[in-house]
């Protein structure tokens, strides 16, 4: 026979079960869940009440009460299990990406720094006689005097030694030791160190205790150029540097030779190139000559040859010696060799960028 009381908490234990599995599925948040526990599951809880009713009922009702009621506390009590760990999840969840680094994003490049202008001529440079089949070596800044005068037939009262104002190293028990004031030792170096033919370039730094001008720095650069053959002419001198003229700095720019006295050169030329500024008619970066001098080059001298044991009667060979500070100038249209030395980050930012 139907018992209204049995019925009544049979419909509170469906009703619990529902807006309990509401409650629990509703909480966004481990308090509230929590809450949500206390109110289905705790001691005041409608179930909670049912469940005490049951030892009032009789055996087979409080079997059949109790039953659903633990199937109930059971449904519960799994509900709020999964949905505490649901929330974990997402707690751990929301804390990895906060966490998150995005390396989908394009990271910011740092901008490369440039090639100072000097670098950039000198690598040319060595890139245009390479092409024409010559070396590119290296020499030691730190001379010795007869490397740098005695063996290039620059005598010890010669004038050219003043001329060249040369800086002394202080080293105590080598007083020969000097700042190369030219590259030319280098046609030494190279011809002592193995027989005909030579076909070499040196770039590098020469110093001089000279005055600053809007041409002349205290250390500056040379490349010299050296090549010794059988039958070498004047006339492969003037054409190898035709051609490298033209390439550098572009057939616009006229170059002449007009004669010049170096000791260890005979005969012996001065290279000019037209101005860069004026075109040839006369400024005051070329002096009003239309002309900046660029290039000291020649014959090399017999002595010279003799002195580091080469047969003078069988080879000969030409020389050269270029300051690229002003071939710098004059290929990037510079008006001051102070520019190439002040390191301004806006000038040197004009130029191409390191590789
Ligand atoms: C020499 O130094 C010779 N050794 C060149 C040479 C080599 C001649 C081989 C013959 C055979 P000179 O002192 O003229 O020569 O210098 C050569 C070049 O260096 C000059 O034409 C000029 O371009 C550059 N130069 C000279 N002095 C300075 C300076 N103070 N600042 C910048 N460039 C300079």
């Amino acid at each position: 026979m139907a018992d209204p009381a049995i019925d009544e908490m049979l419909r509170v234990l469906e009703q619990e079960r529902a807006r309990g599995l509401e409650l629990i599925g509703a909480a966004s948040s481990h308090e509230e869940l929590e809450r949500a526990e206390v109110a289905v599951l705790g001691r005041k809880s409608p179930l909670a009440s049912v469940q005490r009713g049951l030892g009032a009922l009789a055996d087979e009702n409080r079997r059949r009460v109790g039953q659903r009621t633990n199937e109930v506390r059971e449904t519960l009590r799994s509900a709020v299990a999964e949905r505490r760990s649901t929330l974990d999840r997402s707690a751990d969840d929301r804390l990895l990406e906060a966490d998150a680094l995005d390396v989908t994003l394009s990271g910011r490049r740092p901008r490369p720094g440039s090639l100072h202008p000097l670098t950039i001529v000198q690598r040319e440079i060595a890139d245009i006689f390479m092409r024409l089949g010559y070396q590119v070596l290296d020499g030691p800044e730190v001379e010795d005097e007869w490397h740098n005068f005695d063996a290039l037939n620059i005598p010890q009262d010669h004038p050219a030694r003043t001329m060249m104002d040369t800086t002394f190293v202080d080293v105590p028990g080598h007083p020969e030791l000097l700042l190369r004031t030219h590259t030319s030792p280098m046609q030494i170096r190279t011809m002592q160190a193995g027989p005909p033919p030579i076909y070499v370039v040196v770039p590098g730094r020469v110093y001089r205790n000279e005055q600053i001008t809007a041409k002349n720095m205290p250390v500056f650069h040379q490349v010299e150029g050296l090549a010794i053959d059988e039958g070498i002419s004047f006339a492969d001198l003037k054409g190898t540097l035709e051609a490298f003229y033209r390439e550098l700095l572009g057939p616009e720019r006229q170059i002449r030779l007009t004669p010049s006295f170096f000791p260890f050169v005979e005969p012996g030329a001065q290279v000019e190139v037209s101005c860069f500024v004026c075109g040839g008619g006369g400024c005051r970066t070329c002096g009003f000559t239309g002309w900046i001098e660029t290039m000291g080059a020649g014959m090399v001298h017999p002595r010279v040859l003799e002195a580091v044991g080469y047969d003078a009667e069988r080879w000969t060979g030409f020389a050269f010696g270029g300051g690229y500070d002003r071939l710098a100038m004059i290929r990037f249209g510079i008006p001051d060799i102070r520019i190439l030395w002040e390191n301004d980050i806006r000038f040197l930012e004009q130029f191409e960028a390191s590789g």
